[in-house]
């Protein structure tokens, strides 16, 4: 037994919780999953013991909690993964943070319009609102690929942090059919691919909630 907790939400629609599992999972690192139905009367109260925000996700490490999907990436690399978790490269590492912070702390109008749902297939047109942000997107991922790439079919080669970040953006990118470059395609392609992220997706699809899309915009 790993001794470690991983609290999080409902897999169709919390794209933060899928972020560390996602990562722990890549890295075959055990953990227990303890599932909290979002947005219900009493997900405050279930959420209470775990998580200081009363957000998915958290993580429980023997006396430690983390929460926030950054910091607890953060802490599984440090802890779990001797670092492993980022890539080895300095000059890589420093941009492989820079598109985490990006992805965690921007692209408003993106994750407000399109959230992550896995049971959806609705083709959407694209607003003025989105469109710059699902292009920075896509630089993001076709630049890595080119410049980083190397070694490997994700962003930095091997499965890093980075791709366990972006990961739910490819499941929107075909949800709501948004067009991509080819390489940027390609590697949307990796993730859809990656076993794990079928593995969530699949789950996300068996669960029966269902919650209109304005409520579920950042999950
Ligand atoms: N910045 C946080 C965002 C966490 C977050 O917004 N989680 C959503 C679900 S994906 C949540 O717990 N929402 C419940 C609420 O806001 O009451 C992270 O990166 O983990």
């Amino acid at each position: 037994m790993s001794g470690i907790k991983l609290v999080i939400g409902n897999k169709n629609y919390s794209s933060w919780s899928m972020r560390p599992w996602l990562l722990l999972k890549a890295f075959d690192i055990p953990f227990e999953e303890i599932n909290i139905a979002l947005y219900q009367k009493n997900t405050a109260e279930k959420l209470g013991p775990y998580s200081p925000s009363l957000k998915v996700p958290a993580l429980l490490h023997n006396e430690t909690t983390v929460w926030d999907s950054l910091a607890i990436s953060e802490y599984i690399s440090e802890q779990l993964l001797d670092g492993r978790g980022w890539p080895a490269n300095p000059k890589k590492r420093a941009s492989a943070r820079s598109i985490c912070a990006e992805i965690h702390s921007e692209f408003p109008n993106l994750k407000k319009e399109w959230p992550m749902n896995c049971k959806a297939s609705v083709p959407m047109a694209v607003s003025d609102r989105i469109e710059d942000e699902i292009a920075r997107i896509d630089a993001i991922w076709s630049c890595c690929r080119r410049k980083h790439g190397v070694g490997g079919d994700y962003l930095f080669g091997r499965f890093s942090i980075a791709d366990a970040m972006y990961a739910p953006m490819a499941i929107c990118f075909r949800a709501y059919g948004a067009r991509l470059s080819m390489e940027a395609q390609r590697y949307a392609n990796t993730l859809l691919a990656n076993p794990h992220v079928q593995e969530w997706i699949r789950q996300g699809r068996e669960e029966l909630e269902s919650m209109p899309l304005g409520n579920v915009s950042n999950m």
